[in-house]
């Protein structure tokens, strides 16, 4: 890869396979800025704006927004973005909005995490989030220095209102249905990057170095 070539990768998996936590590692590693879809979604929401309004019974039943209106959203923030590295997480989900991407960018690569099912259900029902920066803990497994607070600024955590097991299985099951097919889509371009593993702590590490071969110079990290 040209060194002065913009990095730009998606990272995709299961709801709760920890897209947004291993996100907010590459973006402290390596630089890249994390557009998340449902942050997106979700600041709309607490914001009341119109599309929020629109789209907010959507994700509280686990079904996904209408393909139109999320590429548009994307692109136009990833058009916004000019000439920074980016990682996008939560977009593309379905096979139209794959190709509405790829008709607009080239990707470097698609980092997905292969994490079951079964490991998922408990990791959402205990995870609190921080809403305006989408940074996320858990209970278990990276509780917060103050219970219900967020480490930065301090401000009051939530639990997201499509955590709850019954939404969790609908999630699953649009996953499995409408965003499987979005991993052979870019399998068959030969992008696809396959992380597999229950524990994020033990993934991280071939992530890490997997991008490190991608962007060996550290001219390459932006802040
Ligand atoms: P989102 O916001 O994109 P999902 O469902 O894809 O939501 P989610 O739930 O945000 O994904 P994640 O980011 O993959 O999960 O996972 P995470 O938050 O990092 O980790 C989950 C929890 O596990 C956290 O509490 C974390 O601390 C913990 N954890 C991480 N690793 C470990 C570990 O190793 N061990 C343990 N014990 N815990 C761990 O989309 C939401 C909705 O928005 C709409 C849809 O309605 C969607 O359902 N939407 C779209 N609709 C259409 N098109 C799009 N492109 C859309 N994008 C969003
Ligand atoms: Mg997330």
């Amino acid at each position: 890869m040209a060194l002065h070539r913009i990095f730009r990768a998606v990272i995709m998996g299961p709801p709760g396979s920890g897209k947004g936590t291993v996100s907010g590692r590459i973006g402290k590693s390596f630089g890249l800025k994390h557009i998340s879809s449902g942050d997106i979604l979700r600041a709309n929401i607490n914001a009341k704006t119109e599309l929020g309004l629109l789209m907010k019974s959507c994700i509280d039943q686990g079904r996904l927004a209408p393909d139109d209106i999320m590429s548009r959203l994307i692109l136009s923030d990833l058009r916004a973005l000019d000439q920074s590295a980016w990682l996008l997480d939560g977009f593309p989900r379905t096979v139209d909005q794959a190709e509405s991407l790829d008709e607009a960018y080239r990707l470097d690569t698609v980092i997905n995490l292969d994490v079951p099912f079964q490991t998922i259900q408990q990791r959402l029902t205990s995870r609190w989030t921080h809403l305006p920066s989408g940074r996320v803990y858990n209970i278990d497994f990276n509780p917060p220095k103050v219970p219900g607070l967020d480490d930065v600024t301090g401000e009051p955590l939530v639990q997201r209102d499509d955590d709850t097991p019954e939404t969790v299985t609908r999630r699953l099951k649009a996953y499995e249905t409408q965003t499987e097919p979005v991993l052979e889509f870019y399998r068959s371009k030969g992008v696809l990057q396959t992380f597999s593993g229950t524990e994020t702590n033990k993934i991280w590490p071939h992530v890490e170095a997997f991008l490190h071969s991608k962007l060996p110079s550290g001219g390459q990290k932006r802040a």
